[in-house]
């Protein structure tokens, strides 16, 4: 069996961006690979984030994963600070990266842009998530189309690894879906929606309530035309809500044009939020039952005795080659 792992930071709630992208996913992969999911809190510190809010939010994303279709007993589910290897493995890989690589990278770019002062971790996140996914050599990373470029340092930094010490990360592919691999925010169809973002009105939260669903896709921006059209290029707000459209209703695009072929935005926007309402009902009565019944800490525990067991192999590997005494 294929192995896939994948990750999601606890610096919010989940977006339906988060959901689309990546969590959906998870869900699938789990009844044909063997799967490994982390709740990434080492990488959430890399901007200043509350303790008791970072708690909270480690607990409501991994509710989230269950809440959403992932079972425990098939999928190794964990937080990646319980699994101390990470944080090994990350200095490991620090070593191995050029700091032009980090210079290029885009989200950290965009996440330093206009501060005045910047944490380190911030600049070496790529690092920590390349040991974070080659810890457990796999083979597989569902990720939305934001994470493709660390990706791409990952697979660099596995062949610079098997270069110089030989053979031992397996390079992994990313897997990224064909719609919704960037879904954008609701005010500004140039900038992805994110959980962080300190506008409410831009994400859509796994846990909003209906109401709340209704008004923030009533408000989404769209252009000044009328006709329900998928044109990233020239209509991207309209492209936006259909991709989520799609991703909540399962139907494809081309039947969403032609159901609203005609009608303008005004039918197809409160159709939408009926849909997305639909869609993440059953899964926030779950999380809410999960938190109710407080076993979610338990879960994540035994998540990470049996991460830990594969982690310690492959860091122990990786020390013997990099020339360090066991
Ligand atoms: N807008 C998005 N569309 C599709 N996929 C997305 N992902 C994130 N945003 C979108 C995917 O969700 C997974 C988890 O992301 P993350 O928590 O590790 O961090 P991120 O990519 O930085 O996501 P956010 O929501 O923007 O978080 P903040 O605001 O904290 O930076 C990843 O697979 C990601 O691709």
């Amino acid at each position: 069996m294929k192995r896939v792992l994948s990750g999601m930071q606890p610096s919010g709630l989940p977006t339906l961006g988060n959901y689309i992208g990546a969590m959906k996913n998870y869900v699938e992969l789990q009844h044909t690979h063997d799967c490994y999911f982390m709740v990434v809190d080492l990488h959430a510190i890399t901007v200043p984030q509350d303790p008791a809010a970072l708690r909270e939010q480690s607990e409501a994303v991994a509710a989230l994963y269950i809440a959403a279709g992932i079972d425990p007993a098939k999928a190794t589910v964990f937080l990646q600070s319980q699994v101390h290897q990470h944080a090994e493995l990350g200095w490991l890989m620090t070593t191995l990266t050029y700091m032009g690589e980090l210079e290029r990278m885009t989200q950290f770019k965009d996440k330093a842009a206009g501060k005045d002062s910047v944490g380190a971790g911030l600049f070496t996140y790529p690092s920590l998530m390349a040991a974070d996914i080659l810890l457990y050599n796999a083979d597989l990373v569902p990720v939305g189309d934001d994470q493709k470029q660390h990706l791409e340092l990952t697979r660099d930094l596995a062949h610079r690894f098997n270069q110089r010490y030989g053979d031992t990360f397996t390079i992994p592919e990313p897997y990224i879906p064909k719609v919704g691999a960037r879904i954008m925010s609701l005010d500004d169809a140039s900038k992805k929606m994110s959980k962080s973002s300190a506008n409410q009105g831009s994400f859509i939260a796994m846990l909003d309530a209906p109401d709340v669903i209704r008004k923030k896709i009533s408000r989404a921006v769209t252009d000044s035309g009328r006709e329900v059209k998928f044109d990233p290029q020239n209509k991207p707000e309209v492209s936006n809500l259909m991709s989520i459209y799609a991703q909540c209703s399962n139907k494809s695009i081309a039947e969403i044009e032609a159901q609203y072929e005609g009608q303008g935005y005004g039918p197809f926007k409160k159709e939408l939020a009926e849909q997305v309402v639909a869609h993440l009902e059953p899964i926030q009565q779950k999380y809410y039952d999960i938190r109710k019944s407080g076993e979610i800490r338990q879960i994540l525990r035994q998540g990470a005795e049996r991460a830990s067991v594969e982690a310690e192999k492959i860091l122990n590997t990786v020390k013997e080659k990099m020339g360090f005494i066991l």
